[in-house]
């Protein structure tokens, strides 16, 4: 090969070899090969060698090309493979390091006691029924026999949110929606929450009930009265002393509050020192829900005739039940998301 083409060749193995990135040999390889490269620059003044030297001049020009491709094929080559091999070591993991483990999470109290309160009335054929925080006036007050004057609105303090829409004060509105456009038999409870502008250790401006109602030909009190018996005595005891008081509702005719004997001193109204239990109050009762007759006004209301159908309806506060079971002394604590107070209510 002549003298400057073999030195041209000694050039590029140099600096190839020299070479520690792509893009350097890329640099090269459009420096030689390149449409204005070196060796394309030669091939080019071929036409200008004389014709008995040509063959052989192209020969060694065509060989020096070859030369410099394989080169930088195998350049690229050893630079790819270094890479991935560096990589390997570099980005290695260690699978036999322990994983990071995540905290199971739980259900929440008050959910566990709203889905104990609905599997025992789901046992007995209930069904459950649901409607929209933000009520009408008709159907949280008007339709449950509240007229706008009605003392009895004294007793719920609303959120209103516009002149005829408030945040529901109970879940009985969705009774109202249920009768409207279903015909009795109904067997229904509502869970649900509810709002009122009230706000200490025993009320919080949104808590939860779970309230219900039985629709019938001849659905009498005896039978509130065995229902709610047997509801109370599942979610507390067996052997749960059941006590009914005589009480008003606007919407329940006759109405009655439903007592259990105290679950702290065991009804008797008093603790083993004699200072008077503090839950009870020294009754030695507690009271947990709210029931009665649906007043035949409410049924005018939702186009029921009074003569032919009868029902009867009930309420109960979540977090009252979930305090009294779990002996939960402020509702607040229900609401704040402390992981040291959440993590004692195992769920599973
Ligand atoms: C209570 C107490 C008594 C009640 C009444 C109705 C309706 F819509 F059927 F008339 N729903 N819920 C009711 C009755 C609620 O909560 C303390």
């Amino acid at each position: 090969m002549n003298e400057s083409l073999e030195r041209l060749k000694e050039e590029v193995a140099g600096r190839l070899s020299r070479s520690v990135s792509e893009a350097e040999v890329e640099q090269l390889r459009v420096e030689y090969l390149g449409r204005k490269g070196t060796v394309t620059g030669l091939l080019r003044g071929l036409k200008d060698v004389a014709p008995e030297e040509r063959p052989q001049r192209g020969e060694e020009l065509n060989r020096l090309r070859a030369f410099i491709e394989e080169r930088i094929a195998g350049c690229l080559e050893s630079l790819k493979a270094e890479k991935r091999s560096k990589a390997l070591t570099e980005e290695r993991v260690d699978i036999t390091l322990p994983g990071s483990r995540r905290e199971r999470g739980r259900v929440h109290p008050l959910t566990m006691v709203v889905d104990e309160i609905v599997d025992v009335f789901s046992a007995m054929g209930f069904e459950i029924a649901r409607g929209p925080d933000i009520e009408d006036d008709y159907h949280n007050f008007e339709a449950l026999n509240m007229p706008k004057d009605h003392p009895a609105r004294d007793m719920q303090d609303t959120f209103f949110v516009a002149a005829e829409r408030l945040l529901r004060t109970h879940t009985s509105p969705v009774q109202i929606h249920v009768m409207e456009s279903r015909k009795p038999p109904l067997q229904i409870i509502v869970p649900g929450a509810v709002y009122r502008h009230d706000d200490d250790a025993t009320h919080s401006p949104m808590f939860h009930q779970v309230e219900g109602f039985m629709v019938d030909r001849g659905i009498a009190f005896t039978d509130l009265k065995g229902v709610l018996t047997h509801v109370l005595r599942q979610i507390f005891s067996a052997d749960a002393r059941v006590r009914f008081r005589p009480s008003f509702f606007p919407f329940t005719e006759p109405s009655a509050e439903v007592d259990i004997g105290c679950v702290i001193c065991d009804g008797k109204g008093a603790l083993r020192d004699s200072h008077a239990c503090r839950v009870c109050k020294g009754t030695g009762w507690l009271e947990i829900l709210g029931s009665g007759m649906i007043d035949p006004e409410v049924f005018r209301f939702v186009g029921y005739d009074a003569e032919k159908f009868s029902g009867f309806a009930f309420g109960m506060g979540v977090e009252r039940i979930a305090m009294l079971k779990y002996g939960v002394e402020d509702i607040r604590l229900f609401f704040q998301n402390d992981l040291r107070f959440l993590r004692q209510f195992p769920s599973f």
